[in-house]
C-alpha cells in the first residue's frame, strides 16, 4: 500500500508533529546530592555535570535528546544505522535542602518549570532514611503530585554493601534491607500525598533496575500524553547497563546462554 493511501500515513504524520511541537518531558527533582544528574546520566547516556562533594546543578537544565536504545545492547554500532530515534526532553533541577537561602528560589524555580512536564521523578537516596525534607517540600508542591514518582537511588551503598558485581545485583543481605527500605519510603511518602506511591530502587552507579525505573516514568505520564511514550517503549534492559558490567566474562555468558534457550526450536 502506497503512503498516501494508507490512513495510519496520516495519522502517523499527526503523532510526529505533537512529539516535535511537544516532546515527551521527563523532570527530575528531589533533594541535593541524591543522584539526580547521575541517574539522567545513567538512563539516556547524557554528561550532565555531577558532583562528588558540591552541588553542581544550579539551574534547571532542560536537555533535548535524541535517543537510540540499542537492542542489543552494543554501543560499537555504526552511528548511521536505521535504529529508531525517539526524541524526548529532559529537565534537571537543583537539588532543595542545599541551603536555607536558596530553597525559596529553588521552589519557585520548580512550581515555574514542573508544569511543561508530564512526568516528574522525584529521587532520593537509599542511606538517607530521614524523610522529612522530601515531605516538607513535597507538601509546597502539592499541584504535581499526581504525576510523580519515586526513585531510591544509590542502592549499591545499602548495608552491608557487599554488592556482588559480577552479577550486578545486591546480595541476599541487601536485599532483605531494600525491600525494608522501599517500604518505609513508601509509607512515609504515602502519608503526604494522600495515596500510595510508585517508589523504585536502583543504582545509577551500577545501572541496576533502570529498566523498571524507566517503565515507572512512562507509566507515570498522564493519560493524555501517554500515547507519545509509546515509541519509548522499545528499549533494551541492556541499553541502561553500564558498558563495565556488560563487558564482564559472567555476565557475557550469561548473554549467551540466554540467547541459547530462548532460540525458537525447529
Ligand atoms: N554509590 C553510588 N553513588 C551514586 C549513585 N548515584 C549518584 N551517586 C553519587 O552521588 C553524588 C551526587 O550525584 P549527583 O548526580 O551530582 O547528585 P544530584 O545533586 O542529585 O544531581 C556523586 O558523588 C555521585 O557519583 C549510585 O547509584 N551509587
Ligand atoms: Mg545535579
Amino acid at each position: 500500500m502506497s503512503e498516501q493511501q494508507d490512513p495510519r500515513a496520516e495519522i502517523l504524520a499527526a503523532l510526529r508533529e505533537e512529539v516535535e511541537n511537544r516532546p515527551p518531558r521527563i523532570g527530575v527533582i528531589g533533594v541535593s546530592g541524591t543522584g539526580k544528574s547521575s541517574t539522567i546520566n545513567t538512563l539516556f547516556r547524557t554528561d550532565l555535570a555531577t558532583s562528588d562533594t558540591v552541588a553542581q546543578t544550579k539551574e534547571f537544565e532542560d536537555v533535548a535528546l535524541s535517543v537510540r536504545f540499542n537492542a542489543d545492547g552494543d554501543t560499537g554500532a555504526d552511528p548511521g544505522d536505521d535504529r529508531p530515534h525517539v526524541r524526548l526532553r529532559v529537565v534537571d533541577a537543583p537539588g532543595l535542602g542545599e541551603d536555607v537561602a536558596l530553597d525559596g528560589a529553588y521552589l519557585d524555580l520548580y512550581r515555574k518549570n514542573l508544569p511543561a512536564c508530564d512526568v516528574v521523578l522525584w529521587v532520593t537516596a537509599a542511606r538517607n532514611r530521614a524523610i522529612a525534607l522530601d515531605q516538607m517540600y513535597l507538601e509546597q508542591l502539592r499541584e504535581f503530585h499526581d504525576r510523580m514518582v519515586f526513585g531510591v537511588n544509590q542502592l549499591d551503598l545499602v548495608e552491608p554493601m557487599d554488592w556482588r558485581p559480577a552479577y550486578n545485583v545486591p546480595s541476599r543481605a541487601q536485599e532483605d534491607n531494600i525491600k525494608e527500605i522501599e517500604a518505609d519510603r513508601a509509607a512515609h511518602l504515602a502519608a503526604v500525598l494522600g495515596r500510595d506511591p510508585v517508589v523504585i530502587g536502583y543504582s545509577s552507579r551500577r545501572g541496576y533496575r533502570m529498566e523498571h525505573l524507566f517503565k515507572a516514568i512512562l507509566d507515570a505520564c498522564p493519560e493524555d500524553r501517554r500515547w507519545i511514550y509509546a515509541g519509548l517503549k522499545n528499549f533494551s534492559h541492556l541499553d541502561f547497563l553500564p558498558l563495565e558490567t556488560r563487558n564482564k566474562p559472567i555476565f557475557r555468558a550469561t548473554q549467551r546462554l540466554a540467547k541459547i534457550l530462548n532460540a525458537p526450536k525447529h
